[in-house]
């Protein structure tokens, strides 16, 4: 072995084992989320750059190969010698935890793994290079699995090229001994691109994908910042009011709010720190929260809205029917919570309710009817809160422990949930062969019939009165939550997987939509804890003449048949309708040879992608799906 360590070298790789051995420790899963993971951490210390105020351009690519490569024109990665004679760069890109070492600016801006470092995408690269232009010149390292490939003269790095340009150039390629077959998964890497550009509204993110069948180039550049991301998040809805917008300083933590309010009966906040998107909420929402509730009741005292006998409107009364982004920036956050996306500094409580005390006012004094529209959204979702109890006795009713509403879920007879399906199937034809093909003791079948009420566009009660809705919420067992009380509880669903079954075609891609729509807005916790799959019916049968016949789930698998096939029939199913059961069994039911795809939570956020690609009309998408979900499928005994 070549002699390329020095004397500390020996800690590092003990560090770079470490993550070798636990990856899921340091980046959460080895599945396609932990490929994209490494691409994030890359990425957010490009975005870390663009926050010092030396970077104005990200380029990221995904390659043929299925590598990547992220660069930006920043002020380079330091390769000047450190600690011990040498190069910094090779420190960074070793050491566990390093980042903070080298960063000169006042405090650690980016997110991702909350700095847990190029290192540890490095020891989870088969090859990774570096290239930074700094200083007039080029330099280059390179690794494999994290260690260095190259020696070095007196600890430099190698001068490779001169260039007038800084900036700094990573390529790497995901450990297949580590993630698999797992790659890149373009759309969430698109989507969280998209945030970034949102977020950061001085940055351009050039993205190219240059894997087969999915070559697209985009630009990410949003100089309306947050403004525009509460555009896009409203797109489709009717606004009550403008885009307010307001931003302030306090105790050093920067403040960003951007809020609009639609005529729905949804709550969206989303909260950032540092860039980072805090999923499990936190002190910078709680102050926003508390302050917009006081205020909005004082309104509607002042205005008559509420009279003096009146109760005081909740807090999420104030915030029915409002989008909203909350983005901080704190010199020094404390992040909390199961997944460390809940922001802990109580500080940051104090910032966002100083500013929107001081700012939000201003606003709404100078656009009266605005706040009446906010005001009338509180009271409808008062009144609707006044009525609930009774509402949901009277539309739930006694049948709350009945098991079904209207006859038509065959249950299976198991009662250990662990082991229990629950296949929702479109169409009274296909439901009936379905309950033929299944496997009685752990398939329950519930067809429904048409479209179900699309639960973005009614009010509660409509939703709750729909009979479809009913009987899943009691076959399911677990009640619902939404934005007005909560009696959701995960620990009674009685089904470990809800299996939508729908056919490949718009109508199906509909149906699946406006059902995931309804699981995501009302049980939010079955799509997060991977409760909830599609099933993948295939569009083909081949029936050689000599050898085994073969299912195909789109044309292109078709196109590859033909040309390795000559002699054999064609079977196209139009839909799940015109499956006998035992096809419909072999095909789509049995858990042994089915397709599922898991739906997982920013597929449901990008609802407009997810019909597309359920619709089938991007052949590519929909097949990496269905390779990605194989795995899950034979896992799925
Ligand atoms: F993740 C990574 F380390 F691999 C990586 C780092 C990946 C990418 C795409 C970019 C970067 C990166 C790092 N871009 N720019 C920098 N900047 C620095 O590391 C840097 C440069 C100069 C100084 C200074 O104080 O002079 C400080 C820093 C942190």
């Amino acid at each position: 072995m070549k002699e390329v360590y020095n004397a500390s070298s020996i800690t590092v790789l003990e560090g770079l084992e470490a993550v070798r051995r636990r990856p899921g420790m340091y980046i959460g899963s080895v599945d396609y989320r932990g490929v994209n993971h490494l691409m994030y951490e890359i990425v957010d210390n490009a975005v870390d750059e663009h926050l010092a105020g030396f970077c104005s351009r990200i380029e990221v690519t995904i390659h043929k190969d299925g590598s990547a490569t992220v660069k930006d024109n920043g002020r380079g990665v330091p390769v000047d010698l450190h600690e011990k004679g040498v190069s910094a760069e090779r420190v960074i890109f070793t050491t566990l935890h390093a980042g903070g070492k080298f960063d000169s600016n006042s405090y650690k801006v980016s997110g991702g793994l909350h700095g847990v470092g190029s290192s540890v995408v490095n020891a989870l690269s088969e090859w990774m290079t570096v290239k930074s232009s700094v200083g007039g010149a080029v330099y280059a390292d390179r690794y494999k699995r994290g260690e260095p490939d190259q020696e070095l003269e007196k600890g430099m790095i190698p001068m490779i090229g001169k260039s007038k340009k800084t900036g700094t150039e990573i390529s790497f390629f995901p450990d297949p001994e580590i993630f698999g077959h797992h790659s890149f998964k373009a759309s969430s890497i698109k989507s969280r691109l998209h945030q970034t550009a949102y977020l950061n509204p001085t940055l351009t993110i050039l993205f190219v994908n240059e894997r087969e069948g999915e070559q697209e180039s985009l630009e990410y550049h949003e100089p309306e910042g947050i403004r525009g991301y509460i555009k896009e998040l409203n797109q489709g809805k009717e606004c009550v009011t403008g885009i307010i917008a307001y931003s302030g300083k306090e105790d050093g933590i920067e403040v960003d709010v951007c809020l609009q309010f639609t005529r729905t009966f949804e709550e969206t906040i989303l909260g950032y720190c540092n860039n980072i998107y805090t999923a499990e909420g936190g002190m910078h929402l709680t102050g926003f929260k508390n302050r917009f509730t006081a205020i909005m009741n004082s309104y509607a005292r002042e205005l008559g809205v509420l009279k003096e006998k009146d109760e005081n409107f909740t807090g999420a009364d104030t915030r029915n029917g409002m989008t909203a982004i909350i983005s901080i920036r704190h010199p020094d956050p404390m992040f909390e919570g199961q997944t460390k996306t809940k922001l802990g500094s109580a500080d940051a409580a104090k910032a966002t309710a100083a500013v929107t005390a001081e700012q939000l006012p201003v606003y709404l004094d100078k656009n009266l009817d605005e706040l009446k529209e906010m005001l009338k959204c509180a009271t409808r979702s008062a009144t609707v809160r006044k009525n609930q109890l009774k509402n949901k006795e009277n539309l739930l009713g006694k049948s709350k422990y009945s098991f079904d509403s209207n006859g038509k879920l065959a249950n299976c007879e198991s009662r250990d949930a662990s082991k229990c399906e629950i296949f929702i199937v479109e169409g009274d034809s296909a439901g009936g062969s379905a309950k033929t093909a299944r496997n009685r003791r752990y398939q329950a079948i519930l067809p429904i019939r048409g479209k179900i009420l699309n639960v973005e566009k009614a009010s509660m009660d409509k939703v709750l009165a729909n009979a479809e809705i009913k009987t899943m919420i009691n076959a399911f067992g677990c009640g619902f939550s939404e934005g007005l009380g909560n009696d959701f509880d995960i620990s009674k669903l009685r089904y470990d997987k809800i299996i939508i079954m729908a056919d490949a075609d718009v109508d199906g891609a509909h149906i699946s939509t406006l059902l995931l729509t309804f699981f995501y807005r009302f049980m939010p916790e079955l799509i997060s804890e991977g409760h909830v799959y599609i099933a993948m019916p295939p569009l083909y049968k081949t029936i050689p003449a000599r050898g085994e016949a073969e299912y195909l789930y789109d044309d292109e698998a078709l196109a590859k048949y033909r040309k390795s096939h000559r002699n054999f029939k064609l079977q196209r199913y139009k839909g799940l309708g015109e499956m006998d059961a035992e096809q419909l069994w072999e095909t789509t039911m049995n858990p042994e040879t089915r397709l599922l795809k898991q739906i997982e939570i920013d597929d449901v956020q990008s609802a407009d992608q997810l019909t597309s690609l359920l619709m089938g009309t991007e052949v590519e998408p929909r097949r990496n799906y269905i390779q990605e979900n194989a795995v899950y499928a034979t896992l799925d005994v």
